[in-house]
């Protein structure tokens, strides 16, 4: 195995765009040693998503079909009853998912929600699957009782480069989210933390973004790149599309940044081409959403994910539950016998 890159916080916003600068063989090799001393460049984690409260949203992210501001066709619902959500996490357990995480369209979730959320999150775990939940804004002890229900993540991301963010959303600040990204740890919860791309921003802006997830007191656990789905009706709608190798670049360049994390190939999979998730789980990616579905927009069906996976050469992660503790875990096997923890 090549040698572990030194884990750092303390990226400089030039460094970050010399990265995504490189000549691309040069940046796609770099990214690649890392990536495979790191894991096992053959093994993909799969985790599938569930809305369990859509629409109606109070925010103006502009990217966002949820936001009620936006005449995007979405629906306002209630919150998903806990059979549905259980039956739906069957469903994605059988599938061969090992993360299920749980998605609600609020800014941050009432209190009066959380005992029902917490139930949905136990239930998911008695499945033996990993939980994730991604519900807006966390107060320190909303953080602290759904790390008690047993949530093992909780996706919240920067979305994008502090510099950039108001040109997106309005309603909330950058430093609330680096707030609820600090309550998240210190309740003792891995973070899900990454952003979107392709929202108009520069390579700087996105050199910024990149910036912020690697300089955070800790890596995310996991850290999902999102290509915009553009929705119409939403103000994003209509945006010039990212050059699809600048896309690459940025995956390459959050693998180098944080070598131990899973890198999320996130939203954006339906509109991309078999070769251009290729570039992306060479560059570093090693994580997808898996099933038909992400929040309310489409996502490529479990047979051709399943299909690429073999074209490719690629095996999903198993899930494996360490004795006792029902603590779950999901293992890289990168050699015979040889296993890496994520
Ligand atoms: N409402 C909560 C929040 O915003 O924190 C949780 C759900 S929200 C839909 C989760 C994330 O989905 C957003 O932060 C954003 O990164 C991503 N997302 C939403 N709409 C998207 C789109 N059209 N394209 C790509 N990513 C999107
Ligand atoms: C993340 O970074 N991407 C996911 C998940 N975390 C919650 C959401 C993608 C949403 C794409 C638009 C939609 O389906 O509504
Ligand atoms: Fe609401 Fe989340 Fe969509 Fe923003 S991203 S509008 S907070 S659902």
């Amino acid at each position: 195995m090549a040698a572990m890159s030194e884990i750092r916080h303390d990226w400089t916003r030039q460094q970050v765009l010399d990265l995504l600068g490189l000549p691309f063989a040069d940046l796609m090799q770099r990214a690649h040693a890392v990536h495979r001393a790191h894991h096992d460049a053959n093994a993909v984690q799969v985790s599938t998503l569930l809305s369990i409260k859509t629409g109606g949203c109070p925010e103006d992210c502009a990217y966002c079909p949820q936001a009620a501001r936006y005449a995007t066709g979405v629906d306002a619902e209630k919150l998903m009853p806990l059979e549905r959500v259980l039956e739906r996490a069957r469903e994605a357990k059988a599938a061969g998912a090992t993360r299920f995480c749980m998605g609600a369209a609020w800014r941050s979730p009432k209190d009066r929600d959380l005992p029902k959320v917490a139930a949905m999150i136990q239930g998911v775990r008695e499945l033996g699957m990993e939980t994730c939940a991604t519900l807006g804004m966390l107060s320190a002890e909303q953080a602290q009782t759904l790390r008690s229900a047993g949530l093992d993540y909780y996706n919240h991301n920067l979305d994008s480069a502090p510099e950039f963010y108001s040109e997106i959303i309005h309603t909330r600040e950058y430093q609330d989210r680096l707030d609820t990204l600090g309550h998240v740890r210190h309740a003792g919860l891995k973070t899900c933390c990454g952003g979107i791309v392709g929202m108009g921003e520069t390579r700087a802006q996105r050199a910024g973004l990149l910036q912020t997830l690697a300089n955070l007191p800790e890596h995310p656990q996991s850290v999902p790149i999102n290509r915009l789905v553009q929705v119409e009706g939403t103000p994003l709608a209509g945006t010039a599309l990212l050059d699809p190798f600048e896309f690459v670049r940025t995956i390459a360049a959050a693998r180098i940044l944080m070598p131990a994390s899973m890198v999320r190939l996130s939203a954006g999979r339906a509109e991309m081409s078999d070769e251009l998730q290729a570039l992306c789980f060479l560059a570093g990616a090693n994580s997808i959403f898996y099933g038909e579905k992400l929040l309310t927009t489409g996502n490529p069906d479990v047979l051709a994910d399943q299909q690429l996976f073999a074209r490719l050469g690629i095996h999903a992660m198993q899930i494996t539950e360490t004795s006792g503790t029902a603590h779950f875990e999901i293992v890289e096997v990168t050699h015979a016998g040889d296993s890496v923890a994520a």
